[in-house]
């Protein structure tokens, strides 16, 4: 029996001695219209907004950062700093809750500049605080003064610009009277998690009808051992929301089998339309993927998905990080989605901004390479990441080589081989030519582009290449010239 287990997603699963498993996948590969549009959506963007923006990891200028994991996280602040009755304070923000500043509109054309194709939004984040005017609960927005109806105006403000837009739904809900983390172990216990299981669902539902234009749902807040254990119900639901909206997209976040495996049921079989466990990490190399498609969510700073009032001396990624990520995103298959945490008034904050200006730049210029390619079957380079299709590869540079020349190992076997290469932002032509380095028994060839001496980048660059027919590389190689 051996056994082959993904520390990043916990997955695991033995593949000489399959488990009896009832509950596992619903779903197998999909190809239609909504998956390959998920395929080719590159760039997305991830927003946590909701109570805790109000306070943005601190209060009355106490910082959590020593007490809650992270500022979205900050009604479980604990410890000698948290302050006195904290919880009870933070559920009542309900009671100001009211982001002025909050202009839907402005967010997605801002997300359209950047080159994001879709957005994961909270609707209800941990603290159980609904984003809408939800009928089954009495903490939502229409509690607050607010009044609005937020996630009706991203899902029409994101539509209107073309982005899709997936519905971000925690079900560990910190304010629900039958929420519990273990499984119930007595009648009142039962009868409460069925109370969370009812109101869960009729959330669900809801969100489905309010929101038809609404592509996904992406599930968070599904480790506690009570929902792992209600497998029946969760495998009944995925059916009843996949059969209410036909084509609705739900990663492997959601559920899991009768055995408590999650992500991948106890056989390796995902469970789900995608791989939804590469949060702030990233699979090591396309192969461990096994095909499946997937994303990346990221924050900016180390761990702060929602609004930090002060990020003191956290690292900040820039944009170039954001390109490099989204790029090694890509050259696996995957989209990666950047996260952005507006303040208390719904403004985005500067930094964030402008790191959607600075990417949405670069994206713009090399937006072939970000949203045309898949992943290509050449060896991986210390350069930067490959992107491709049968007719083109761009190579993406991060790390520009000191000799000028950009050198690529192609299969000697190859029958398409690149041919002529130019820097995708400019059209400008570059020269390649195919290079014996003189391996011995080597099963490679070389493609050699110039870059040339004068061409000056501050970002990473990338360059196509136009892949044609082999020829006979002894043929190729007299002609050589630079
Ligand atoms: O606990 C949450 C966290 O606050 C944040 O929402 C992220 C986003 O993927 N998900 C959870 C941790 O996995």
């Amino acid at each position: 029996m051996t056994a082959i287990t993904n520390p990043w997603t916990t997955r695991s699963r033995t593949a000489d001695d399959p488990v009896d498993v009832r509950y596992g996948p619903l779903v197998a590969r999909r190809d239609d219209e909504g998956m390959r549009r998920f395929r080719r959506y590159g760039l997305g963007q991830f927003i946590h907004f909701g109570l805790y923006s109000i306070p943005g990891n601190e209060w009355n200028g106490v910082s959590a950062s020593e007490g809650a994991a992270a500022p979205e996280w900050i009604r479980a602040w604990r410890g000698p700093s948290a302050p006195e009755d904290w919880a009870g304070t933070y559920d009542r923000l309900n009671e100001v809750f009211d982001p002025t500043g909050l202009d839907a509109g402005e967010w997605a054309r801002q997300a359209k500049r950047m080159g994001a194709r879709y957005v994961i939004f909270t609707t209800k984040h941990h603290d159980g605080f609904a984003l809408w005017p939800s009928a089954h609960s009495d903490y939502t927005v229409a509690q607050s003064p607010c009044g609005r109806d937020l996630v009706g105006e991203v899902v029409d403000a994101y539509t209107a610009e073309g982005i899709d837009v997936f519905l971000y739904f925690s079900v560990l809900d910190w304010h629900h009277p039958g929420y519990t983390t273990s499984v119930p172990a007595d009648d009142a216990g039962r009868a409460g998690w069925q109370d969370f299981l009812d109101y869960t669902r009729a959330q669900l539902l809801e969100l489905l009808e309010r929101y038809p234009a609404a592509r996904g749902l992406w599930f968070d807040g599904t480790w506690d051992a009570s929902w792992v254990a209600s497998y029946e119900f969760t495998h009944r639901l995925e059916q009843e929301l996949r059969a209410r909206r036909p084509g609705l997209i739900i990663g492997s976040r959601f559920r899991n089998d009768e055995h408590g495996a999650r992500h991948f049921d106890s056989n390796g079989r995902l469970l789900g339309d995608y791989e939804q466990g590469w949060e702030r990490k990233l699979p090591a190399d396309h192969a461990m993927l096994d095909g499946h498609d997937w994303d990346g969510v990221m924050t900016i700073g180390p761990n702060a998905w929602g609004y930090m009032r002060h990020t003191g001396d956290q690292y900040q990624k820039t944009a170039d990080d954001l390109i490099d990520l989204l790029m090694r995103c890509r050259s696996m298959g995957g989209n990666l989605v950047v996260n952005f945490g507006p303040d208390g008034d719904g403004r985005m904050t500067p930094y964030e901004g402008e790191i959607a200006e600075q990417l949405g730049a670069w994206v713009a210029a090399n937006a072939e390479a970000v949203y045309d390619g898949g992943h290509v079957d050449l060896d991986p380079t210390g350069m930067g990441w490959l992107t491709g299709d049968d007719e083109r590869v761009f190579l993406t540079v991060v790390n520009r080589p000191v000799t000028g020349i950009a050198r690529l190992r192609v299969p000697a076997d190859a029958s398409r081989v690149p041919v002529s290469a130019r820097l995708l932002a400019s059209g400008q032509g570059l020269e390649l030519r195919r290079t014996d380095i003189g391996f011995d028994l080597d099963a490679a060839t070389y493609c050699d582009i110039a870059i040339p001496s004068d061409f000056v980048s501050t970002r990473a660059f990338v360059i196509e290449l136009t892949l044609g027919d082999a020829v006979d590389p002894a043929a190729e190689r007299i002609d050589a010239y630079m």
